[in-house]
């Protein structure tokens, strides 16, 4: 199957929900402000975002006017190849990560996101691009994400640092940072507990792992991911205002997109923060992580042939 083909499996739900209201959008005679509005209306029902929603509206309006263009399904494949180019930007490919030099990656965000299955995956996707990799069990906090870190360290065949349950999780991203570098391992996955019902304790938490992380190497933490659930629609853009003032997020992670008919919320991320997304989730299998491709992600959401 093609990355194209996943990514329009992946936002299958999204694009249901968009095609058929642009069906019912572009069967109306004339395109007038009220077909406008509901245009406007449908993209906001997406998760795109009221002034993403409104953008794209005015774009709308500039196809059929200035290119005097008729054929809706005309008009919005020019305005996917628009947005496609806009969303370039926010590609970012981790594969070629830890080539000469060890690279550690902190994983962040809060419950249930899908950071544990989002290192599995990392796992898979980098040890497919013959890197080699160490996960680190630094949710400490339950036996349970432990265990959880621990079963997909074995599915995916790579090595696991780990301690007991509420040991110190600096102090485990410390032994799997070192851990890598002295065996000479590709990338060093992190993962963290993230319970942000304690905001003081979580940003002492992330700054300690983060501090004796550039013990080891300054270069050290290499990324620090923020993960994120589509099906959390616009809460997602507040995690990331409340993490960003926690540590410096250097990418995005988007999960759960095959769950949610809002996958428009990455349209909704890209317009208010300017951060690379280093993969989005389709799935909870091991082969559902994919890199972002901004054309691939536009195209599918709306349910546009490539
Ligand atoms: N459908 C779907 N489920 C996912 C995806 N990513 C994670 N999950 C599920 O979300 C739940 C929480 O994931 P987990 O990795 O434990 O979250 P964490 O608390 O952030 O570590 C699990 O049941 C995962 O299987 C995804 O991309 N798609
Ligand atoms: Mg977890």
């Amino acid at each position: 199957m093609s990355l194209f083909e996943k990514f329009k499996i992946g936002l299958g739900k999204s694009s249901l929900g968009l095609s058929d209201g642009f069906k019912n959008i572009f069967s109306k005679k004339k395109l007038d402000d009220d077909v406008l509005a509901d245009f406007e209306d449908l993209l906001i029902s997406a998760d795109a975002g009221v002034d993403v929603a409104k953008d794209l509206r005015k774009d709308f309006e500039n196809f059929k006017i200035d290119k005097k263009l008729d054929n809706p399904k005309e008009i919005l494949k020019l305005m996917a190849d628009k947005m496609a180019i806009d969303l370039l930007k926010y590609e970012k490919d981790l594969s070629l990560m830890g080539n000469a030099n060890s690279a550690v990656i902190v994983v962040s965000g809060v419950n249930g996101v899908g950071k544990t299955t989002t290192i599995g995956k990392l796992g898979k996707y980098f040890k497919d691009n013959s890197r080699s990799v160490v996960f680190g069990a630094a949710d400490t906090f339950r036996a349970a994400a432990i265990d959880q870190l621990q079963v997909w360290a074995a599915k995916v065949k790579v090595d696991i640092i780990k301690s007991e349950i509420n040991s110190d999780p600096a102090s485990v991203a410390f032994k799997t940072a070192e851990f890598a570098k002295k065996n000479q391992i590709d990338i060093a996955l992190i993962d963290t507990a993230g319970r942000l019902q304690n905001k003081k304790n979580l940003m002492e938490e992330y700054k300690k792992i983060i501090n004796v992380l550039k013990k080891i190497d300054n270069k050290f933490p290499n990324e620090v991911i923020l993960v994120l659930d589509a099906t959390t629609g616009q809460n997602a853009l507040n995690q990331v205002k409340e993490f960003s003032k926690i540590h410096n997020i250097t990418g995005l992670v988007i999960t759960k997109l095959d769950s949610t008919a809002k996958g428009g919320i990455i349209l909704a991320i890209c317009k208010k923060y300017d951060l690379p997304i280093v993969a989005v989730g389709m799935g909870e299998k091991d082969t559902d992580l994919h890199p972002f491709k901004a054309e691939f992600y536009v195209k599918a959401l709306l349910g546009l042939e490539s």
